[in-house]
């Protein structure tokens, strides 16, 4: 993967200098640009998006299984288009939690997953793909710690666009003569408690040599006062 090998390239410049990696990484923090949400099943439309709508399965009468998964879109035109991506931290906030069956209802897990397809819109229906899984082991439904290792995020850096899903994994208990559904609606993009992407990284070789020369002169000329 180039990233991996860019990352190598770096470390290997760094530890030559004798410079702490951490001492050249960036955190910087994006709101959401736009949200939506799309109920895919035998039925899909969208909602208004100042609230992403996250469904786990539900049985309706019928029996058909339904899922509605909510999206968002990140602008990365302020991270270069070389650099190395150290950590992705999503967070959102929840509006509400709604649920059939009883109280002791499972607390809701929702995955997310990073969208190859930017060109999505709040109008129209069209269901959007989900591509690759970002989120592992235990879920939680406010803040997300991303597999960086599972995509190579030069795609991304490139187009300046990120769009992620989320997915309700939450199994409901099961409720007799009812729907069986698991609701979180988290905010969306645009209101004030809009989700955030965090973002770490190491600036593209050529800037982080530029820094790295800069740091050493610095030292040089301070050691010499
Ligand atoms: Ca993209």
């Amino acid at each position: 993967m180039k990233s991996n090998s860019v990352k190598i390239w770096v470390t290997a410049l760094i530890s030559l200098i004798g410079v702490a990696p951490c001492s050249f990484s960036f955190t910087t923090s994006i709101d959401a640009i736009d949200s939506t949400s799309r109920y895919v099943g035998s039925e899909q439309y969208w909602w208004d998006s100042d609230i992403i709508a996250v469904q786990s399965s539900y049985a309706s009468s019928d029996g058909h299984l339904s899922v509605s998964h909510g999206y968002v879109k990140f602008d990365l035109s302020s991270i270069p288009n070389d650099a190395v991506i150290n950590s992705l931290t999503l967070t959102a906030t929840v509006e509400d939690i709604r649920h059939d069956g009883p109280d002791e209802n499972p607390p809701p897990s929702i995955s997310v997953f990073r969208v190859a397809n930017d060109n999505w819109s709040r109008e129209g229906n069209t269901h959007i793909l989900l591509d690759e899984r970002l989120t592992e082991g235990q879920l939680t439904y406010t803040s997300w710690s991303l597999n960086i290792d599972a995509v190579d995020w030069s795609t991304d850096l490139v187009d300046n666009v990120l769009s992620l899903a989320f997915h309700n994994e939450t199994i409901p208990m099961y409720h007799p003569n009812s729907y069986i559904y698991n609701w979180v609606f988290l905010y969306g993009s645009d209101t004030f408690q809009r989700p955030t992407l965090i973002i770490n990284y190491i600036p593209e070789p050529a800037t982080l040599f530029l820094l790295v020369l800069g740091a050493v002169m610095l030292r040089k000329r301070i050691s010499v006062d």
